[in-house]
This record gives structure tokens, C-alpha cells and sequence, in this order.
């Protein structure tokens, strides 16, 4: 049996059950087979494949919080530092009912070859917890942010494990969890990012992923002599990452037709109303349905299809695995040109394969969705500059670590013939850094 298959049947047998965690590491392996081809004696010896397919260690603990009615409930919390062999742990906090181990693995292994492709030195790590924030008051979020950092900050720090935002995770939750940080540990440093910008956040944070997104995209079309003026682009989510992805297509001069949340989607064919979809969201907290009432042009279809919406452009900005087979083939027959990842895996591996073999241009979410860890990555050098870089400045800095990206994944998908994979070309660049890193530092 070759190295790759060796070690992923290993993974399959021991862990069945992490269904996420074994598809994201199934697509990195198949996709680095020309890279272990190279070098496969020094891999095996190493064993690189095995460690870096490990986790450095998974923290669980228990989180109790006291609700508004006075009664206890109890939650899980975790963080999984994945691999620090180019810089400190770094990733978001997931709060959502659906997180366990398994989820958080994928994430944590995804994240160390994101943060390897922005070029900044992080290593990879995810945490989170199966808390719901949904219909919380903001004293509940408030009880569970503190008590879950009580138990956290223990192997967290600045040079050490960099937590930030995910889904369920925004500037109210950072703020509780750095308050509870620095009221434990005393020192005021820059142990998390998307901080407040009164407390050493930093500007572009909050729109960067889904800039981000559309900076690549646009390169992406770009390079392919296509105008993304006047394009139609279908977006799932609603949170931060469709939000801002959504603000930077219309400055571009697409039209975004749909935005969606878990319950279902709205189809705006004039275009999204942007203010009344961040006054819903972003304010009110509230749900899609809302924005239906205010514009009666648009309709709400309850459940999925967001993506069998007739477009050019598809951006699933949700949650892992909900772009499906059907869906992609129902984009191909739309004609759809490119799909890029704003979410974390959001497209299933049959899905994107579809994609791939009909020539829609694609660019998975390590790629495609880096710009927010990225700008975490500038929040991190401002903090220690003890500085605040301009909104300019740090937008002109994130266009470039997208653009870069961009680059260096087409220049290994022309040294080993990919051709458009950017799939490939992506785990390989992320791959190659962090094992060189490893290599380099012996068997730790
Ligand atoms: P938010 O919590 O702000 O928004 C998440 C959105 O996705 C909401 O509209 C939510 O709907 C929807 N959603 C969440 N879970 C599900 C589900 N199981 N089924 C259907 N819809 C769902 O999160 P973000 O925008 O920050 O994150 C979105 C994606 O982007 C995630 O995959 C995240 O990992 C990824 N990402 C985020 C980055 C960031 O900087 N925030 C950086 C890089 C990637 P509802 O309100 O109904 O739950
Ligand atoms: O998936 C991701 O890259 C994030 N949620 C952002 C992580 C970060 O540390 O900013």
C-alpha cells in the first residue's frame, strides 16, 4: 500500500466516526501525492503524514454557567491545538449546538495550512463549544464566555495559542472572553483577535474574510479574462462572512441575489438590501424572515436551495458541507462559473469534484477564506507594535496577502501540471511550509 493510503486507512480505522475530520484530511492527502512522491523515504521516516494528521493536543472541560432563571446548565468546552511549527496556535471559537471533536479536528487541520498560506507565522488550532448563543440573553452569553475562558486561559497567550471568532463568535463574545482573560491573568496583551477597536483590535477585522473572499474571487476571474462587473452571485449565511462578502461584490459591481440562514433563504432579484440585511443581523439579531416584511420585492423560501438559484458566481459562506452533489449540479447546469469557499469545507468532496470535472472554477475555503485569519494575523502585529494601522493600510495589506495566495497557488498548479485545481494547489502550498518547519525542528 502507498504512504498516503497507509496512513489514511489508519486515521479511517481509528477514528470512524469523525466523519468531517476524516473528509478534510482524505482531500489534503489525495491532493499532496506528487509532494510525498518527491520525497516519500524522508516523509516516512519522519513520519511526517502520521504527525501532522495528529493533533498536538485536544483541551476538554466542562463549562458551567447559571442561565436567567437561576438554574445550571452545563456545556463542553475544547480547544485543539493542531500544529504550532510556524508560529503560535491560531483560529476562531465556534459556538454552536452541532460542535464536538470531530468538527473541531477538521477545523484545527484546515486552519494549520490556512494560516501557512497567508505567509504570517501561525500554527493551527480551533476550539469552541456546543453552547447555543441563539435566543440567549446577553448575561447568559456573557455567564458562558466567563466561565469558558476560566477554564481556558490556562493554555492560551500571546506566543502561545491565539484564539479569535467563528461562527456564533463576534465582537459582543470576544469582549466577554478578553475581559475574563485579563481580569485572571492581569496582563493586558493581545491574547485574542477580533478585539473591540477601543481595546486593540484592529480596523478591516470585521469585514476581512468576506473581503477577502472577494479579492480572490476577483483575481481568480481576472485571470481568466473575466469581468465580474455585472455578474449575478448566489451567497448562503447571513452572519459575518456572507455580510462583508456581500458589501465588497456590490462595491465590485456584481449583484447579489440571496442571502440565507439556517431556516431558509431570501431571493432578492434586485439585489440585497445591505443596510436592512446588517440592521436585521447585525442589530436585532434576528431572523431572515424579517427582511421579507421590509422588502416586499424579495421572497423567503423556507429549508435549503439557495444554490439552485440560477447565478454566476456561488459563494456558500454557512457551514461545512452544504453544498451537496445536487447542488452542484445544479449550478453547472446554470452555468455557473466559480465557486469560492467562504466558509470552512462548505462544498462535500463529490461536490466539488462535479465542480472540477465541469470546469467551474473553484477555490477551496483554506484559500478562498483566509483573509480573516489573516487580518488576525496584522491584529497580532499591531498589538505587539503597540500601534493602530489605518483602515487604508490594513485593507491594502490584506488585498495583498489574498493576491499572493492567489499567486502562489498558481505557480505550483503550473510547476506539477494541475491546471485549475486550485485544491491541490492550495494543501500543497499550506503542506509544504509547515513540513519544512517540522523537519526542520526534529521529532517533537
Ligand atoms: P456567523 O455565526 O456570523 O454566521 C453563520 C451563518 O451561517 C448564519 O447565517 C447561520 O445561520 C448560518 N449557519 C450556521 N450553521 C448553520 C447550519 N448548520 N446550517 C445552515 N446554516 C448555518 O459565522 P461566520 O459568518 O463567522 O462563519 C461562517 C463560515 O465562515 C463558517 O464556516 C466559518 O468557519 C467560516 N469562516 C469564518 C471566518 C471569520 O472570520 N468569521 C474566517 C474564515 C472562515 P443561523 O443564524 O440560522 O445559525
Ligand atoms: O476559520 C477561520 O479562519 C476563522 N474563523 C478565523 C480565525 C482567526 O484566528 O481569525
Amino acid at each position: 500500500m502507498n504512504y498516503i493510503n497507509e496512513v489514511y486507512e489508519n486515521l479511517k480505522n481509528k477514528y470512524a466516526n469523525e466523519v468531517e475530520f476524516l473528509q478534510a484530511v482524505k482531500e489534503v492527502l489525495e491532493s499532496i501525492e506528487p509532494i510525498i512522491a518527491e520525497n516519500e523515504e524522508l516523509y516516512r521516516k519522519n513520519k511526517i503524514l502520521e504527525r501532522i494528521t495528529t493533533p498536538d493536543r485536544i483541551i476538554s472541560f466542562r463549562v458551567p454557567w447559571v442561565n436567567d432563571k437561576g438554574e445550571v446548565e452545563v456545556n463542553m468546552g475544547y480547544r485543539v491545538q493542531w500544529n504550532n511549527a510556524i508560529g503560535p496556535y491560531k483560529g476562531g471559537l465556534r459556538l454552536h449546538p452541532s460542535v464536538n471533536q470531530s468538527i473541531l479536528k477538521f477545523l484545527a487541520f484546515e486552519q494549520t495550512f490556512k494560516n501557512s498560506l497567508t505567509s504570517l507565522p501561525m500554527g493551527g488550532g480551533k476550539g469552541g463549544s456546543d453552547f447555543d448563543p441563539k435566543g440567549k440573553s446577553d448575561r447568559e452569553v456573557m455567564a458562558f464566555c466567563q466561565s469558558f475562558m476560566t477554564e481556558l486561559y490556562k493554555y492560551i497567550g500571546p506566543n502561545r495559542d491565539v484564539p479569535a471568532g467563528d461562527i456564533g463568535v463576534g465582537a459582543r463574545e470576544i469582549g466577554y472572553l478578553y475581559g475574563q482573560y485579563k481580569k485572571i491573568v492581569g496582563n493586558y496583551e493581545g491574547v485574542l483577535t477580533g478585539k473591540g477597536l477601543t481595546y486593540g483590535g484592529s480596523l478591516v477585522r470585521t469585514e476581512a474574510t468576506g473581503y477577502g473572499l472577494l479579492y480572490i474571487t476577483n483575481e481568480l476571474l481576472k485571470n481568466h479574462n473575466i469581468d465580474i462587473k455585472g455578474k449575478t452571485i448566489v451567497i448562503s449565511g447571513a452572519g459575518n462572512v456572507a455580510i462583508y462578502a456581500c458589501e465588497k461584490a456590490m462595491e465590485l459591481g456584481a449583484k447579489v441575489v440571496s442571502v440565507s440562514d439556517s431556516n431558509g433563504y431570501i431571493y432578492d432579484p434586485e439585489g440585497i438590501d445591505l443596510a436592512l440585511l446588517k440592521e436585521i443581523k447585525e442589530v436585532k439579531r434576528a431572523r431572515l424572515t424579517e427582511y421579507k416584511k421590509m422588502r416586499p420585492q424579495s421572497s423567503y423560501h423556507e429549508g435549503k436551495g439557495v444554490f439552485k438559484l440560477k447565478c454566476d458566481i456561488a459563494l456558500p459562506c454557512a457551514t461545512q458541507n452544504e453544498l451537496d452533489l445536487e447542488d452542484a449540479k445544479a449550478l453547472v447546469k446554470n452555468g455557473c462559473l466559480a465557486v469560492c469557499e467562504g466558509a470552512n469545507m462548505p462544498t462535500t468532496l463529490e461536490a466539488t469534484k462535479y465542480l472540477q470535472k465541469h470546469k467551474v472554477l473553484f477555490i477551496p475555503g483554506k484559500a478562498a477564506n483566509a483573509g480573516g485569519v489573516a487580518t488576525s494575523g496584522l491584529e497580532m502585529s499591531q498589538n505587539s507594535l503597540r500601534l493602530s494601522w489605518s483602515f487604508k493600510e490594513v485593507d491594502a495589506r490584506l488585498k495583498e496577502i489574498m493576491i499572493n495566495i492567489y499567486n502562489n497557488m498558481a505557480e505550483v498548479a503550473k510547476k506539477y501540471n494541475l491546471g485549475d485545481d486550485f485544491v491541490a494547489a492550495a494543501n500543497i502550498c499550506g503542506f509544504l511550509k509547515v513540513v519544512e518547519a517540522m523537519l526542520a525542528q526534529g521529532i517533537v
